[in-house]
């Protein structure tokens, strides 16, 4: 059995940031398959008594230990190996405070909307999408501006706060049905940096269940 245990499938941007940190970080890990789409596992009593109370993937298993919520694990693991970490107390903060951001701001309507746009059944009504899309284009614009000042969002180095923010930003634009590397250049630039970095896969070919077979 592989070190690391990490309860996930493709289309989760939030389990993409654990996957991508254990390959980034060259851990021994092996995927299991969360089904999601079709048996609604992650709200059914065995998952949420036996793998994450709170019905949610990504889970990463290690040993005896069990942690859920993304930012959690990203910071189990750079404090495990010492990769990706903030550095010092003020950098720490710093990573959480983004991660915060990321998971609220960034990602948590970026998620809804490309969940509602492609995969809800009915999809999402027009006003609740207009009315996600603005709140999408203000915090990308936030992280735009932020990556004008250094090639990373704490300042030289990818750290967890990278690992995080570039959750969903790897998915096919016709997903959201707009080009946000396109059209947001520091974004654009930032994420083929991230992509650079030795172990970087892109989500369809990291965590299984792609192509969604419903
Ligand atoms: N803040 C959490 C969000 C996790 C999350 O919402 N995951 C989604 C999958 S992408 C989920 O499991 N949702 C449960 C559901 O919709 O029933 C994290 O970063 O881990």
């Amino acid at each position: 059995m592989s070190e690391f245990q990490l309860y996930c499938f493709a289309q989760s941007g939030n389990a993409y940031r654990a996957a991508l940190m254990l390959n980034l970080i060259g851990a021994d890990w092996e995927p299991v398959f969360v089904d999601f789409f079709k048996g609604g596992e992650q709200r059914t009593p065995k998952y949420r008594t036996e793998v994450n109370e709170m019905g949610e993937a990504p889970v990463l298993v290690h040993g005896k230990k069990k942690l859920t919520q993304s930012g959690v694990i990203l910071t189990y693991l750079s404090k495990l190996t010492g990769q990706f970490k903030p550095q010092g107390e003020d950098e720490e903060l710093e990573a959480l405070r983004w991660i915060i951001f990321d998971n609220q701001k960034v990602n948590g309507f970026l998620g809804p909307y490309r969940f509602l746009k492609n995969f809800a059944k009915p999809a999402g009504d027009p006003a609740v999408m207009a009315f996600l899309k603005g709140r999408i284009d203000g915090n990308l614009a936030i992280v735009d501006k932020r990556l004008g000042n250094a090639p990373f969002m704490l300042g030289n180095r990818a750290t967890i706060a990278d690992i995080s923010l570039c959750a969903y930003l790897y998915y096919p634009a016709e997903e959201f049905g707009f080009d946000i590397a396109g059209t947001h250049k520091n974004i654009g630039a930032w994420l083929e940096r991230i992509k650079a970095l030795p172990g970087w896969k892109h989500p369809y070919e990291l965590m299984p269940g792609y192509p969604l077979q419903l």
